[in-house]
């Protein structure tokens, strides 16, 4: 038979954060090959250099919009690693409750504003039109509910916010993060004014967002055999529930590990490289990233993203919603996960693999956003209102200091090294890195590549099952200067 070749490119890749182009090579109306191309350079790591350490908390939150808040925790765990402190209690609790709402505003607005219209036309004005053709199959009753829950899910963002900002001072980007803790005094209406946003926080994510996800899946049961993906999850853990020094032994609600062919391993920090043999750098590859330098090369050969390759012991991880999920199921320690994954798996009559799926990544999502909320509300009682909420620090002359944290979007880690008490070196290694991650230098793809390697692709000329696949890894191409390599693509598709 002869084979029908084509090469599919989109870019950008819209209703995303940030820049991200897509493209595939298609045989017989499968996908051979897949890359996924950070266009954007961020360039962070060298604003930073021979700063004072501390002003790390407020510029990496800058990274981005969406996801300031663990960006200022991972920040100022990495500081309080090098300064030798822990937070209090107090400080502690906060940073977990601004860490939930942030959490909570995330995964709503990628449900509604950036996924869901992948599924449902939505009426002819804007934000909604223009738009692509895809198979739209949601019954008008069903329809005219979701573009009304689109139009509510801005309202209930706002309420996150607002209930971050109660303990951060202002959203996004926080003002309240500091070495040792937080900086804000908690008084007794900080705990009220928390508990009306969190209970309608609740309302919207038990009868809204659960019930779409859940009427989508039923819909689009098919997208819970898309985008597999290879299985190996990584989690740095979420919320901390005891002041160990080592992060790698300290107690999370959400556990750090990985799993691998089903199995949950332990991590070790020290194995995570960064690799840049198809990114545009000439930084040594295949390092710690406490030895990660940055120079960027736009015109490189063989290079195709601004994106390093993350990997733990050179092996490809997904990070996420479902590597959190999947593994506390996994784990069985926490029975409300079991329970809920159980239940709605059941409803749909599943099993747990289906997670692995563009379906089963926005169940995960929206199971882990309720989990989430309800952690929160427990939380928040445990703040001690005559209580301290930091500790002192002295910035050393000399140190190193790692902060390995979860933002919404995955595993997130942040190296420090001070030299002359300045900012000697730092190096990010954010969720999207390792997702959209380009082939490494064993020339294996990232996760978001082998989710797409393998899918259909029925109309090459609208290839909309790829943005269906990455958009459920929630990626976000975090901004700095631009600098795009002109391709040499054979056809370009814009996706709105
Ligand atoms: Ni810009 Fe982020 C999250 C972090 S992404 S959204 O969540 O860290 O890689
Ligand atoms: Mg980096």
């Amino acid at each position: 038979m002869e084979t029908i070749r084509a090469h599919v490119v989109i870019d950008p890749l819209t209703r995303i954060e940030g820049h991200l182009k897509i493209e595939a090579t298609v045989e017989n109306k499968k996908v051979v090959e897949a890359k996924c191309a950070g266009t954007l350079y961020r360039g962070f790591e060298q604003i930073l250099a021979g700063r004072n350490p501390l002003d790390a908390i407020q510029i990496t939150q800058r990274f981005c919009g969406v996801c300031p808040t663990p960006h200022a925790i991972a920040s100022a765990q990495a500081l309080e690693n090098a300064f030798g402190i822990m937070p209090p209690d107090n400080g502690r609790v906060i940073r977990n409750i601004m860490q939930g709402a942030n959490y909570i505003q995330s995964h709503i607005l990628h449900f509604y504003h950036l996924a869901s219209l992948d599924y449902f036309r939505g009426p002819d004005v804007p934000p909604f039109i223009p738009r692509y053709e895809s198979d739209y199959r949601v019954p008008q009753t069903v329809h005219d509910q979701l573009v009304s829950h689109y139009v509510q899910a801005y309202q209930i963002r706002l309420k996150a916010h607002e209930l971050s900002a109660i303990w951060s001072g202002k959203m996004p980007h926080v003002a309240s993060m500091v070495p040792g803790g937080v900086s804000i005094i908690p008084r007794l209406d900080n705990i009220t004014t928390s508990l009306w946003r969190l209970k309608e926080l609740t309302d919207f994510i038990d009868n809204v967002y659960i019930p779409d996800v859940m009427t989508l899946g039923e819909i689009y049961r098919d997208c819970f055999q898309l985008g597999i993906g290879n299985k190996n999850l990584l989690s740095f853990g979420l919320f901390d529930l005891d002041a160990e020094p080592d992060v790698m032994k300290r107690k999370r609600f959400f556990p750090m590990g990985r799993m691998t062919k089903g199995k949950i391993e332990p991590v070790d920090a020290q194995r995570i490289t960064e690799d840049v043999k198809s990114s545009w750098y000439d930084s040594p590859s295949r390092v710690h990233p406490t030895r990660g330098e940055t120079m960027p090369n736009p015109v490189k050969k063989g290079a195709y993203s601004w994106l390093k390759s993350p990997r733990y012991e050179g092996e490809v991880y997904e990070v996420g919603p479902l590597a959190r999920i999947a593994m506390a199921y996994e784990r069985k320690t926490n029975p409300k996960v079991v329970q809920l994954v159980d239940s709605k798996l059941q409803q749909l009559q599943l099993g747990p693999d289906a997670l692995y799926s563009v379906m089963g990544r926005h169940l995960a999502r929206a199971l882990e956003c309720k989990i989430v909320a309800d952690e929160i509300s427990s939380m928040i009682m445990q703040v001690k209102l005559d209580e301290p909420v930091c500790t002192n620090h002295t910035i050393p002359d000399s140190a190193q200091g790692m902060g390995l944290w979860c933002a919404a979007r995955g595993a997130l880690g942040h190296w420090i090294e001070i030299k002359n008490g300045k900012i000697a070196r730092y190096q990010a290694v954010v969720p999207t890195t390792w997702n959209a991650s380009p082939k490494d230098d064993k020339g294996k793809p990232g996760p978001i590549e082998q989710a797409m390697i393998g899918t259909t692709v029925e109309d090459t000329e609208n290839p909309f099952a790829l943005a269906r696949i990455v958009r459920s890894f929630d990626p976000c191409i975090a901004c700095a200067i631009h600098i795009l390599e002109p391709g040499k693509s054979l056809k370009k598709f814009r996706v709105v």
